[in-house]
């Protein structure tokens, strides 16, 4: 009797203790749905017995939460069409319920769960809602868990209530480039997998640009017209179209080795090694380069259904059409003239913009721009695609052209995520952390509520000069997406960054389920040991001759002496930037003082233009009037094979007592390896320490 006591007490136990382990699903997820009402009523609970009740058309859809549940539970799920059933998870369409396309519902109650949408779209985003809620089984998590677990152990449990949700922007999208380092064909599809998962809509493929090869080393691989198709068919089974790019009339340089009489020169032509701009484009004035960009089109075409086509437009340098006797007699066929605003060179890149918009167009597709096409007189049905800021995009709402934004202000996710950037791998420059993403606001405030109708989206990009792996792709990507997400879908006004990075952790179990390489800098915030020792000029006043570049000048002067090291990446505020003029500093100390050292630091990120200084100068003096020269140094100029990156240079003199210190940086101008060649260079500087 006794030991029968024990035994129950400890069936008991055992029970309260796995009812207590259930996994619950938790609807805080990324995109946040709008409404979400729960109730006291017992959870529905998804175990290997659920069945999924498809209504005619969704079959694909059941199919998807299936191998979700699958993939998170470990369990398969069965998959019937719907006649009425009253138990199960129910796919239907019901339209007239919702006033938004994608739109969706998620009924839970405790013996069947209803996910309806206002068309299949809607019911996929409340799967990806679904598959998100449900916590990964510890079956993967931990992996002592693996032992002796019987199907009918898993479970999951859903609480009951209602989730209504649906879009804010109907473009919600992300862009790869598979030009400067080519992406396998199976890791661009895991690509459209993560798109799916944030309820993204639109894939934009940038197909063509000038560069391929990178060092000397071949690194690439093409797609074929059937690999497109399959991957177009993946995508749309996931309710993602794909928008191929054409880059037009520059980022054409790797063409142009191809069929060097396409260009303005006739080349000879090679596919380019560097990054930057080339300033060989297409020949506006060769009447086969345009028969040759509309073949291209058209066969573009041919491949991809998408109602968009992407022509570019963007970074044309007009150096060789003022030169080529082709270009300026079109341009004196078509009568164009300068005026004070557009060169006539930029009015003929119009021509061909409108030309190829033309092409489309006669195929019942509408053309997408960079807001360089904004620059002449581009054709009204054109989408603007703001990159350059949202200034573009502004100006085009204005003009009522619909409007996607994807400012490299916010949204380069081929920018630095941190800016301890020694610890990251290498990237073009720049400094976007999540927490910037999250801040965007794509809805620009300025405009009237009818030109607001016209910002239609929301993108961010990928540009891989120096993404050479999909790892890499997905670490840039992981986690901004989440934020970009919930811009796309929720753009809420008010946004609290925490609650955000609470919902993202949620995320990091899918990351790893699925082996997506993802930056965790948002779960550990970074803590710098980054002052420099109080010397003679720090905290001194401080006066600059001539002020910063204004976008890089933050709290102007005292910046270089507030005894915080310059960090990160040259945006991140800790660093002042000047461009064609030296950094010319005098600091005050106040009262006479004995000196023989200055040493500063400066960054280095030849790809965005900076480079080291070229010499740094040192003058005193008593009264702050007249000044006296006691150093110079010539610095060498950083080279290719040399690292970017921050380094500090020093100066040492006689000693000398004075109550004034001048510093003199000057920067390079950019050498011939440089696509920018003969331009300045930037100089980044923080921190003048004097000793
Ligand atoms: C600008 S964005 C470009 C790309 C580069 C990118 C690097 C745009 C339309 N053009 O060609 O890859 O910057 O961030």
């Amino acid at each position: 009797m006794k030991k029968l006591l024990l035994f129950c007490l400890a069936a008991m136990a055992f029970a309260a203790c796995t009812k207590e382990q259930l996994p619950v699903a938790d609807y805080d997820i990324i995109p946040q749905p709008k409404e979400v009402r729960l109730n006291e009523e017992k959870p529905f609970e998804l175990n290997f017995k659920t069945v999924v009740y498809y209504e005619a058309g969704l079959e694909r859809e059941a199919m998807f939460l299936s191998e979700y549940v699958s993939n998170i539970l470990c369990i398969g799920l069965n998959q019937h069409e719907y006649h009425g059933q009253t138990d199960g998870i129910v796919l239907n369409i019901v339209s007239e319920d919702f006033t938004q396309a994608e739109a969706y519902e998620i009924n839970v109650t405790p013996k069947q769960v209803i996910i309806k949408g206002a068309d299949a779209a809607g019911v996929f985003y409340g799967i990806q809602t679904l598959r998100k809620s449900i916590p990964v089984s510890r079956l993967f998590t931990d992996p002592q868990q693996n032992f002796n677990v019987k199907l009918s152990d898993i479970s999951c449990q859903l609480p009951c209530g209602t989730i209504r949700d649906w879009p804010n922007f109907s473009y919600r999208g992300m862009h790869l480039d598979p030009c400067r380092h080519f992406i396998p064909l199976d890791s661009v599809k895991v690509y459209i997998d993560m798109l799916a998962m944030h309820n993204m809509n639109q894939f934009h493929f940038h197909l063509s640009d000038d560069q391929g090869w990178y060092d000397t080393i071949r690194h690439g691989g093409f797609y074929t017209q059937d690999e497109l198709r399959d991957l177009i068919e993946y995508a749309a089974e996931r309710h993602i179209n794909i928008i191929p790019e054409i880059d037009l009339p520059g980022h054409m340089q790797a063409a142009l080795a191809c069929y060097p009489h396409l260009g303005c020169t006739g080349g000879p032509y090679e596919v380019w090694k560097r990054w930057g701009v080339s300033e060989d484009v297409l020949c506006a004035g060769n009447e086969e380069t345009m028969l040759f960009v509309e073949d291209v089109l058209n066969e573009v075409m041919d491949v991809f259904p998408s109602p968009y086509i992407h022509i570019g437009g963007d970074e044309c340098p007009k150096v060789r059409w003022e030169k080529c006797p082709k270009c300026q007699a079109k341009i004196k066929e078509l009568g164009i003239k300068k005026d004070d605003k557009f060169t006539a060179e930029d009015y003929l890149q119009s021509y061909v913009m409108n030309r190829m918009a033309k092409v489309v167009e006669a195929r019942g597709r509408r053309v997408i721009g960079w807001d360089e096409i904004l620059e002449g007189n581009v054709s009204e049905t054109a989408i603007i695609m703001s990159w350059r800021g949202t200034e573009g995009g502004i100006e085009a709402a204005r003009k009522g052209h619909d409007v996607i934004m994807a400012p490299s202000s916010h949204l380069y996710f081929d920018y630095y995520q941190s800016e301890d950037i020694a610890s990251e791998p290498m990237c073009i420059g720049g400094y976007l952390p999540v927490e910037r993403v999250y801040e965007f606001q794509p809805m620009p405030e300025e405009l009237t509520p009818e030109q607001k109708k016209h910002i239609i989206g929301v993108q961010a990009n990928i540009w891989t000069e120096y993404i050479a792996h999909f790892w890499h792709v997905q670490y840039m990507a992981l986690p901004r997406m989440e934020a970009l997400t919930e811009i796309q879908w929720n753009n809420p006004q008010e946004r609290d960054f925490d609650a955000f990075v609470e919902r993202c952790r949620h995320m990091v179990q899918l990351y790893e389920l699925y082996h997506y390489t993802y930056a965790d800098h948002i779960f550990n915030p970074q803590v710098w040991a980054d002052t420099v020792e109080a010397n003679l000029a720090t905290s001194k006043p401080i006066t600059l001759r001539q002020q910063p570049a204004e976008q890089y000048s933050y709290e102007g002067a005292v910046v270089l002496n507030d005894g915080n090291l310059g960090r990160g990446a040259y945006n991140s505020g800790r660093w002042l930037g000047f461009c064609g003029y030296p950094l010319d500093a005098v600091i005050d100390f106040e009262q006479p003082a004995e000196m023989q050292h200055v040493r500063f630091h400066a960054l280095t990120n030849k790809g965005a233009w900076i480079y080291n200084p070229s010499q740094v100068k040192v003058l005193v003096s008593d009264d702050g009037e007249t000044f006296h020269e006691v150093a110079q140094k010539d610095i060498p100029i950083s080279t290719w094979a040399d690292k970017d990156g921050i380094f500090a240079y020093e100066v040492d003199f006689k000693p000398v007592t004075a109550k004034f210190v001048e510093v003199v940086i000057s920067g390079y101008n950019l050498p011939e390896d440089h696509s920018g060649f003969g331009n300045p260079a930037w100089i980044f500087v923080d921190e003048i320490e004097v000793e």
